[in-house]
């Protein structure tokens, strides 16, 4: 392929390894093609001793990294090409684990969309910098998929009480701009996008500390405002009683919030809810385990090729889930897919 192709980009400048996801046309959402490259680079930064430390970037100016390759993880399924199914999601999160064991600095610059696999690839490193561009999100319970990447172990871990934080994430898919990231916890640092290029600069010497240098304080947002209601309705571990307290609640909030949660797949929300449960008691490497076990169930169920063609293929954001309601999930049956 030509270098000038090539979707993942990966070169020594100074001390720092430069990793650029270049796939700009798809958000940089990882493909197999990248997550072998992405493993191939970060495995060589590790191993070389005039690295000190690893720049994680997305190409395009839109995008860190809007997700995985779901459209052709759907395609797969329909295919019956359970190989190719088992492979992607297999090495993603073996990526993930090696990102999280990293042993230099892992410094993800995020100017932009950064969704699932992207959250992967950065949420397990050293530092998360967000821009005032940056827009993050766990989506996946839009397309009948779960909070996955290692988001088992780190969602139920964000500060705040009840792991409330991270059901509230992971069931409505809230959008975190900029500096709100980082009030979640999700992001490390926030930096205005035009002191990237000088913070770029200045990690070539192989000091992570610089990032502090180009740090902006911003005013409590969003996130710092709805904490304590996102704390109160979101503290059960079960989707009726959150929902009931959302009713109950009957802000302007808490309204858009159940509205959100009617359209998202009543199945894939109580598996979120389970998977999370279980993840705040267990290691990275076992959340991965549990994750990759769940991947094989929750892709053949029917909820997932019909949330990937209701929001990516189709694009008519009417998905017809089975079965329609919370009432109608039955608790074995989800218990069972973590086999
Ligand atoms: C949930 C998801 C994803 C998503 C939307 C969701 C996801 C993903 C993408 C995506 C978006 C734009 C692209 C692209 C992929 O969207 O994983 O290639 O151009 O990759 O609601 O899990």
């Amino acid at each position: 392929m030509d270098e000038a192709e090539a979707s993942v980009l990966a070169r020594i400048e100074g001390r720092a390894g430069l990793i650029l996801m270049n796939r700009p046309r798809a958000l940089n959402a990882l493909d197999q093609g990248m997550i072998d490259a992405l493993t191939e680079a970060a495995t060589r930064f590790r191993d070389d001793p005039a690295i000190d430390l690893v720049v994680l970037e997305g190409a395009g100016g839109r995008a860190f990294c809007a997700g995985g390759d779901v459209r052709a993880m759907r395609a797969a399924v329909l295919a019956r090409d359970t190989e190719t199914v088992e492979r992607f999601f297999t090495t993603e999160y073996a990526l993930n684990r090696m990102i999280a064991e990293f042993p230099k600095p892992w410094i993800s610059l995020i100017d932009g969309v950064c969704m699932g696999g992207g959250i992967g690839v950065s949420i397990h490193g050293s530092h998360r910098v967000v821009t005032e561009h940056a827009m993050l999100a766990m989506p996946e319970t839009a397309i009948a998929l779960f909070p996955d990447v290692g988001t088992s172990y780190a969602l139920p871990r964000l500060p705040g009480a009840n792991g409330a934080m991270g059901k509230y994430l992971a069931l409505t898919g809230a959008r975190l701009h900029g500096a709100e990231a980082v009030e979640a916890g999700l992001a490390t640092h926030h930096v205005p996008r035009e002191k990237l290029a000088a913070l770029r600069e200045a990690l070539l010497t192989g000091d992570a500390g610089m990032v502090e240098r180009f740090v902006a304080a911003v005013p409590p947002g969003r996130v710092a405002a709805e904490r304590p209601a996102i704390e109160r309705c979101f503290a059960p571990d079960d989707i009726a009683s959150i929902m009931a307290i959302l009713a109950a609640e009957d802000s302007e909030w808490s309204r858009a919030q159940l509205a959100v949660l009617h359209r998202m797949s009543p199945t894939s929300m109580a598996v979120t809810l389970e998977l999370l449960r279980r993840g705040a008691g267990m290691d990275l490497p076992a959340c991965l385990a549990m994750e990759l076990v769940l991947t094989r169930a929750v892709t053949r169920h029917p909820d997932f090729a019909e949330g990937v063609r209701a929001v990516l293929v189709d694009k008519d954001n009417a998905p017809r889930w089975q079965p329609a309601t919370i009432d109608a999930v039955d608790p074995a049956a989800v218990k069972a897919m973590f086999g």
